[in-house]
């Protein structure tokens, strides 16, 4: 009796640390294809230590290209822009500054993101030509505390033993297309 109680408080323990790990913030589509036009939704599944989420604020990954929000009820939402190191180009014109920053602000403490309920923020914009793995870094700000999702593994993509890492896009290389002549 003594043993099974004691493994049933270990599986508690247990299946707590995988909920949270599944409940970081993450992307809902965490693989696209490059050169293409990409809805990233960020899934915030809980908010710091208990205390409601009331903002996030989104680094843009370099490369990302024209980020552009979705709008959210109970929440306000803006874009910083800055020059960018590496210049590109679209339809035809050199962009040379772009979105690198979203932030979304609850407008009340009622429309702030309670722990125990998940919600969804997104932004649409082009991916990169080339592959490779993008790393999203998110502020997430709470009633009191909040958390920097800003960790990166030093190599590979695992985040595993990472206690606040950053939302991985996984972003793959374009099928080969037929040529047309
Ligand atoms: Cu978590």
């Amino acid at each position: 009796m003594r043993h099974l109680l004691s493994l049933t408080a270990a599986s508690l323990v247990l299946s707590t640390l995988v909920t949270c790990a599944q409940a970081h913030v993450v992307l809902s589509e965490p693989k696209a294809i490059a050169g293409s036009y990409y809805k990233a939704t960020l899934r915030v599944g809980h908010g710091c230590n208990g205390s409601s989420t009331h903002s996030l604020v989104v680094q843009v990954p370099a490369g990302f290209q024209g980020a552009k929000p979705q709008p959210k009820f109970g929440w306000t939402v803006a874009a910083r822009k800055a020059k960018l190191a590496t210049p590109y180009n679209s339809h035809g014109k050199t962009v040379i500054d772009d979105v690198v920053e979203l932030r979304w602000v609850a407008v009340s403490k009622e429309a702030a993101l309670p722990d125990d309920q998940f919600d969804e923020f997104a932004f649409m914009g082009r991916l990169p030509d080339g592959a490779g793995p993008m790393w999203v870094k998110i502020l997430q700000t709470c009633e009191s505390g909040q958390n920097d999702w800003s960790e990166i593994p030093a190599n590979g993509t695992s985040t595993r033993g990472l206690k606040l890492p950053a939302a991985l896009l996984d972003v793959q290389p374009a099928p080969a297309h037929e040529h047309h002549h």
